[in-house]
This record gives structure tokens, C-alpha cells and sequence, in this order.
């Protein structure tokens, strides 16, 4: 295992969980609050006012992080470490890193970050079970019975979910079940040998191997009406209705500048009708390059218009924003002309989304929600 701890690392700039009670949590977020309010405009914000504004809220901010920044770099671990209450590993928990062999098992990422989370006091989304991208070729191109896959998916789960029953306390089962544009199951591995049902198979078993988990489905393109968001939609519902151990739905929430939907809280709220959590599970904003100030200002309104999404939603449990800085982004790779996607830049200033979370965090009257946060 890496030590994620030690080498000259500072002590957390704050403390969380039960440090205080949850009134008198509350108490002090509230006059944080007003403070906030007079002395710092959204441009000024300098960061660290999240966590507190986020536990009065009662819901989690987090953050997807990669391990060896955050092992090695103290700028990126204190960015973590002052303005987010949760991680989410960006890569280091999928089935590439952690079985990258038939039974050969390599911890040392996934160690490394519940290790330092736990360190810091941080809650950890388990990302991700059954995906169609990064899976070992062992497995991709394995030539595989129903009952050998099934034997594989238990295997996988049992020592995953099993290494990390009760520090990791909620899990993208299913990720990205349903093709990028349109209503229909995408047709993975698991579909491919499994058939349709290989969504409840995976629900059932991952809640076999951790009863108390909070088992998710993780999806993108759902955040406004459309096609693919009723199809998800008509999945959960059928899901539901059979009994299959179903907690939560992740909206990604990966946005080009402009097109983040008006009608997101309403397309949470519906399964939050359901008795589902909902979190805003990958969030990002990408501007085409190079962004000028006022293409920040409004990445910053956009920020500011997902946190109230959730805010307005009553089972929305996190906002996780997905990387530390604009250098650590996916974007620019995966999107050529496109940057900037994050609340902080390549040199971890904070940018206007972050005040734009703030903004979003302090408009809303304080309320603090039962329940889970990661
Ligand atoms: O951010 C991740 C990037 O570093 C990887 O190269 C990529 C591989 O497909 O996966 C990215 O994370 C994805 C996440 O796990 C699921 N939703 C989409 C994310 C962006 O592709």
C-alpha cells in the first residue's frame, strides 16, 4: 500500500464528521454563512468555504481524485483535502487497475485513496463495478459461459466490495448501462453473455456481498428530458417494481458550456419520487478554447445552477465535480479545443465555478437532510 499520510503532509485545515454536533454544526454553517454572504463576492472566493456550507446543507461536495497526485503533490492534496467532504477514485477502482490478471489483485490505488480519505475524514464513492470501458482484456476477450461470468462478477465483487465493506459505503454498480445517445442497453460484455437481466443479476449480488451499500446506477445524458432519460427511467421503475436492490442514480453531469438543462432538478426529483438517492456523480463544464472571462462567469452560473439542482431535490445526497484542476482534467484529451472544465485552474486557483458553487450553497436556506451524503 502506498502511504498516502505520511511525507511531510499538513495537518486537515478543518474538522468534520463528529467533531461537532450536528446542531451545533449547523449553528456555526449558518453564521458562516452570513459572513460569507457580506464579505466575499463571487469573484474574491478563495476557497475552503464548501465543506462547511455542505454539511449544513446536509449533502456531500466531491471530488475525483488520481492517486498519485494525491500521494505525492500537497497542493493537490490540500485543494482535496480544504474545499470537499468526498472522493471519488477517477480511475484506480475499475476492473483495469484492480484485477489487471485473473485473481491477481493490486490494492495499492485503491488503498491509497480510502487510506488518505479516511486520514482526512473524507466519505468515498466506490467507482465503478460493470463497465464497458477499462476492463482487462482477460476478461473483455474471454470467451465466457453465463455461469463462468457470473462466477467472475462474484469473485470481482466479493473482493472489492468485501476489502472495503463498511469504509466504502456506496457503489457505481452499473455504469453507463445504456448507449451514448438513444434508448437502448448498451451491448457490453455483460449483455452480451447475460443477457438484459445482468443489471438485476449485478444489484442483487453486489447487495449479497454488502447488504449495506448503497447501490448505484451511474449514467450520462439523463440530466434533461429526452430519449435516453425516460429509458433509464422506464429501467429503474422495472427494477424497482421486481425488488432489485436499487438505491441511487448518478447524473454524470458532463456538460459542454450551454448545455447544462434547465429541467435537471426535475429529471432528479423523479427518482427521487421513486425513494432513490440521487447524486450528481462526475460533474464538469468544458469551454471551448482558449475561455475568456466571461465564458468563466458563466461556467460559474452553471456551476452554481447543478448545486441548486440538487439543493432542490430531497434526496440529493453529493455533487462530486470530476478532477482537482483543469491540468488534471480529462477534457483536453478526450475533447481536443476544449478546457477548463473544473472549478480550479491548471495552478489550483480557484476559478468563479467554485464561487459559483458558494453562491449556490449560500442562496439556499440551510437545511439539513437525513441520511447518506456519499
Ligand atoms: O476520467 C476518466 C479518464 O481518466 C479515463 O481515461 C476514462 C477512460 O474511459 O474514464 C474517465 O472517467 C469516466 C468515468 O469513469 C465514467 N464516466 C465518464 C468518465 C469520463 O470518461
Amino acid at each position: 500500500m502506498h502511504n498516502a499520510t505520511s511525507g511531510g503532509r499538513r495537518a486537515p485545515a478543518r474538522g468534520r464528521g463528529g467533531l461537532l454536533a450536528a446542531g451545533a454544526l449547523g449553528a456555526v454553517a449558518v453564521a458562516v454563512t452570513a459572513v460569507l454572504v457580506v464579505a466575499l463576492p463571487r469573484e474574491d472566493s478563495t476557497g475552503g468555504e464548501l465543506p462547511a456550507l455542505a454539511d449544513a446543507h446536509g449533502i456531500g461536495l466531491g471530488v475525483a481524485v488520481a492517486v498519485n497526485p494525491l500521494v505525492h503533490d500537497d497542493d493537490y492534496q490540500d485543494v482535496v483535502t480544504g474545499n470537499y467532504t468526498s472522493v471519488t477514485a477517477e480511475n484506480t477502482m475499475k476492473w483495469q487497475y484492480v484485477q489487471p490478471e485473473r485473481y491477481e489483485f493490486d490494492w495499492s490505488g485503491p488503498d491509497a485513496v480510502v487510506g488518505f480519505a479516511e486520514h482526512h475524514g473524507l466519505d468515498v464513492r466506490g467507482h465503478t463495478l460493470l463497465w464497458h470501458n477499462q476492463q482487462p482484456a482477460w476478461l473483455s476477450e474471454g470467451s465466457w459461459t453465463e455461469a463462468e461470468l457470473l462466477k467472475v462478477m462474484r469473485e470481482h465483487m466479493d473482493a472489492l466490495l468485501g476489502r472495503y465493506q463498511g469504509r466504502i459505503t456506496t457503489w457505481d454498480v452499473i455504469n453507463e448501462p445504456l448507449v451514448d445517445a438513444g434508448p437502448r442497453l448498451r451491448e457490453n460484455l455483460w449483455y452480451q453473455v447475460l443477457g438484459e437481466d445482468y443489471i438485476a443479476q449485478a444489484l442483487t449480488m453486489a447487495h449479497e456481498v454488502d447488504p449495506d451499500a448503497r447501490l448505484y446506477v451511474n449514467e450520462f445524458g439523463i440530466e434533461g428530458a429526452g430519449d435516453k432519460a425516460d429509458a433509464l427511467y422506464d429501467l429503474v421503475t422495472d427494477l424497482l417494481d421486481r425488488g432489485v436492490p436499487l438505491h441511487g442514480i448518478g447524473f454524470q453531469g458532463h456538460f459542454v458550456h450551454g448545455s447544462v438543462p434547465e429541467d435537471m432538478a426535475d429529471q432528479m426529483r423523479r427518482y427521487s419520487d421513486l425513494g432513490l438517492d440521487v447524486t450528481v456523480s462526475e460533474l464538469d463544464v468544458r469551454l471551448p478554447e482558449p475561455p475568456g472571462p466571461e465564458q468563466l462567469e458563466a461556467q460559474a452560473h452553471e456551476y452554481q445552477r447543478v448545486v441548486e439542482a440538487c439543493l432542490d431535490v430531497p434526496t440529493c445526497v453529493n455533487v462530486t465535480v470530476w478532477g482537482v484542476s483543469d491540468h488534471h482534467s480529462w477534457i483536453p484529451e478526450w475533447f481536443p479545443g476544449y478546457t477548463a472544465a473544473l472549478p480550479f485552474d491548471d495552478s489550483y486557483r480557484p476559478k468563479p465555478a467554485l464561487a459559483g458553487m458558494v453562491q449556490a450553497l449560500e442562496r439556499r436556506p440551510a437545511q439539513r437532510r437525513p441520511g447518506h451524503r456519499p
